[in-house]
């Protein structure tokens, strides 16, 4: 509280502003001088495990400016032309009271810059969150592929961007939604992007139907709402006419439309691609991520609540983890199928991207490792500026005519054109290649570079010749024979089948499985107000699976339709189920609640040793005991945790709501602060595991979870983490949730 009366102060103020211009800081000035630096100081270094950007021209030279790994030089504020500035808090006026004047430059310069900081977000992926990496090969390709950065022992920096599709920049992360997963691996031999997603599948077989699928899919035109969700009219109005889009959307309903974190998703190339060989044999293959925590999800009501505590959710675990030193690891594999005429596999039609390869048919062959180990240094130089394409290959990795890939192949330089401002967005740090570059692509806004030469041109006998055609060193695209056929507007006769494999997922799935997809179909279609899209969707359903239909149906209170067409037969494929499957727990969040409990701290030290993260929680914030309190009962949620120890069972806090209702009331009575009870009711509703020992076992009888499911109890701390361990190895307590489909 300042001391002085009111008039005091509003006295100081208005002589200050009649006084001579004073120096910022210094008494009078009106700016805070209380903590500011006095001397000036060398800009702060790069962190150190972040090593430097890479600073390189296109030419591979090494720009001198930038040699510092930032693009801030020197201890002096100056304009962008370097001159020293004075003072920053002030505009020019003509007066203390006068107005701006026109000529301050540094007002001008520093207020359209700012106009103009933000750039288009992306048309689609426009939410995202990118890393840097290391991909090791383990040399497994070589006998099918020439690509260099695939032979055995070879490392090759990579970018890694993930992403949701449908929302904005500034969407939540755990929208029920398809996440991208696009990766640019700096190769010797040129840039190669794999630009894929967390589905093996897309909704739509050509291209030129990509624009009509995302307008159905974002929000309705009038109003821009609803924002990142698919459960609307006309996401389903479009899907439920393009049934081709039925087995992607099956994707989607299922679990793995809400990761539990990038960490833990699956990454696919979708489209098949074609490897050749040093003699020139080709294979056709599918691109496969394996995340090494294996592939988990969030539950919907888990995902919802996210969406409102914490709506930055996958990009702060992404982060945090690679900052504490849990590096996010994938290893790639390949399908590899023969390359025949028909361009098949087991009746599968290669070139279709709304079908898979069961991998009970085709194993996913392990040909190296990613380890994502750097976070950006700045997010809009990097994760912003990332342009990928799906035309940046390799010499040894070519495409096939999928008529998706086609398409894709002209888009993506396209889109950069206007989202990063002409033709020289592979000049920008993150985009460059790590490969000499010596093209003869010249000028254009933004060019950085300062070409030498007189003639970019080939041959040309006036730069000594230069630059030179690699021959066959360099990338030659497969001389495929293009079938003697005539122009048409058509798709092949086996891209009919749009149901079979919607069919191969939904028995694929384990009996929870189902039940999620079921909530799924009834929360989305519940969200809809045409019945006819309802009706038609249910037909679509139908001829997936009649149960399907049925309890979809049930829940919104409609007759289930027959099917259009008949249910066909498949065979299903285990793979492509969660449940079942035990993963190393590495990077788990332990919420450990406290009171004054004697061995938290060793639980603390038995959930690092276990490479997991611990958070105490109490009443709190500061210290309890020893302990530093990472949340209190305030800014805890249950669903930041993967599993929750109650070493207590702690009062109300001062902070805590006077009970309202006769829950909260009871809550009240039992002496147990009301939020400790929902964190415990909420995890057991998630099916997540939970222990407790000590006085924290009152939480669970209180919360009236005691003795179910994946509820332990231990005489001491260290033994209830003990005793949890193993139940996240599964990741959740699956038979508590209610499963009647078989
Ligand atoms: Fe796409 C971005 C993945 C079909 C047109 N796409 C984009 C990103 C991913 C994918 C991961 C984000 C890249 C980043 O992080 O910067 N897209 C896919 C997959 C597809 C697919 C797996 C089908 C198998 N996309 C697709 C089609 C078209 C596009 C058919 C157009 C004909 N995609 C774009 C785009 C984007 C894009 C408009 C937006 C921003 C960008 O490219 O750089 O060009």
């Amino acid at each position: 509280m300042d001391p002085r009366k009111p008039v005091d102060a509003i006295k100081e103020v208005l002589e200050a502003a009649t006084a001579e211009p004073v120096v910022p800081g210094s008494p009078g000035s009106g700016t805070p001088s209380v903590d500011e630096p006095t001397a000036p100081h060398d800009p702060l270094p790069p962190r150190k495990e972040q090593g430097t950007p890479d600073t390189r021209f296109p030419t591979g030279a090494e720009s001198g400016a930038a040699s510092t790994g930032n693009a801030q030089q020197g201890a002096l504020l100056t304009t962008s032309q370097g001159t020293p500035l004075r003072d920053t808090d002030h505009s020019l006026k003509a007066g203390p009271r006068g107005p701006i004047l026109l000529q301050d430059h540094h007002f001008r310069e520093k207020i359209t810059h700012f106009d103009h900081e933000r750039i288009p977000e992306r048309v689609v992926h426009a939410r995202g969150a990118g890393a840097h990496g290391l991909f090791t090969a383990y040399g497994t390709a070589e006998p099918i592929t020439r690509a260099a950065f695939l032979k055995k022992g070879r490392q090759t920096p990579v970018f890694v961007r993930f992403s949701t599709v449908l929302g904005s920049r500034g969407s939540a992360d755990t929208v029920r939604d398809t996440r991208g997963f696009a990766t640019k691996f700096y190769t010797g031999e040129g840039t190669f992007d794999l630009v894929g997603n967390n589905m093996p599948v897309f909704f739509i077989q050509d291209a030129i139907k990509f624009p009509d699928i995302i307008h159905a899919a974002k929000w309705h035109p009038d109003r821009e709402i609803p924002q990142a969700q698919s459960a609307h009219d006309t996401f389903w109005d479009f899907v439920s006419l393009h049934t081709e889009a039925q087995h992607h959307t099956m994707w989607n309903m299922s679990d793995r439309g809400i990761p539990r974190s990038y960490r833990m998703m699956e990454g696919f190339g979708v489209h098949t691609f074609r490897l050749v060989n040093e003699a020139g044999e080709t294979v056709l293959v599918k691109f496969h991520w394996k995340p090494k925590l294996g592939v988990h999800s969030l539950t919907w009501e888990e995902a919802q609540l996210i969406g409102g505590v914490d709506p930055d959710f996958h990009r702060r675990d992404l982060y945090d983890a690679i900052e504490a030193g849990a590096y996010p690891e994938w290893e790639l594999g390949l399908q590899v199928f023969p390359d025949t005429p028909e361009e098949t596999f087991a009746g599968i039609d290669l070139l279709d991207p709304t079908k898979l390869v069961p991998e009970e048919l085709a194993e996913v062959q392990p040909v190296g490792k990613l380890v994502l180990n750097r976070v950006p240094t700045n997010f809009f130089a990097e994760v912003e500026q990332v342009a990928f394409h799906l035309g940046q290959l390799p010499p040894g990795i070519d495409v096939t005519n999928d008529p998706l890939l086609q398409g894709r192949l002209f888009s993506y330089v396209d889109t950069q054109l206007t989202r990063l401002g002409g033709p020289n967005f592979s000049q920008i740090p993150v985009n460059r290649p790590h490969a000499p570059v010596n093209d003869m692509l010249r000028d254009g806004f933004h060019q950085d570079a300062v070409h030498g030469g007189v003639a970019p041109y080939r041959p040309n006998s006036l730069d000594g010749g230069n630059p030179f055609t690699a021959g066959d060193r360099g990338f030659v695209d497969v001389p495929v024979r293009v079938a003697e056929a005539p122009k048409i507007r058509e798709n092949p006769v086996s891209f009919d089948d749009h149901f079979s494999q919607a069919r191969l997922f939904w028995r694929s799935m384990s009996p929870v499985e189902k039940e999620h997809i079921v909530s799924a179909y009834a929360f989305e279609l519940g969200k809809c107000y045409e019945q006819a899209i309802k009706e038609r969707q249910l037909r679509c359903l139908a001829t997936i699976d009649p149960v399907l239909c049925e309890q979809v149906a049930a829940s919104l209170g409609l007759p289930a339709p027959a099917p259009d067409r008949p249910v066909v037969e498949v065979t299903p494929s285990p793979a492509l189920s969660q449940v079942g499957v035990e993963w190393p727990a590495d990077g788990r969040v332990v919420g450990i609640v406290t009171g004054e409990a004697a061995d938290v701290a060793e639980v603390v030290e038995a959930v690092f040793a276990a490479g997991m993260v611990p958070l105490v929680i109490a009443a709190h914030g500061g210290k309890v005991g020893d302990l530093t309190v990472q949340r209190t009962f305030a800014t805890a949620r249950s669903v930041e945790f993967d599993t929750l120890l109650f070493a207590a069972a702690p009062g109300p806090a001062p902070d805590a709501l006077p009970a309202r209702d006769a829950k909260a009331g009871a809550a009240a009575q039992s002496g147990i602060d009301p939020r400790v009870l929902m964190l415990a009711a909420e995890a057991w509703r998630h099916a997540k595991a939970i222990g407790a020992w000590g006085d924290g076992e009152q939480v669970l009888r209180q919360a009236g979870i005691a003795e179910t499911a994946g509820v332990v109890t231990a005489g001491s701390g260290p033994g209830a983490f003990e005793a949890v361990r193993p139940l996240l190895a599964s990741h959740r307590v699956w038979q508590r949730f209610p499963a009647s489909l078989a």
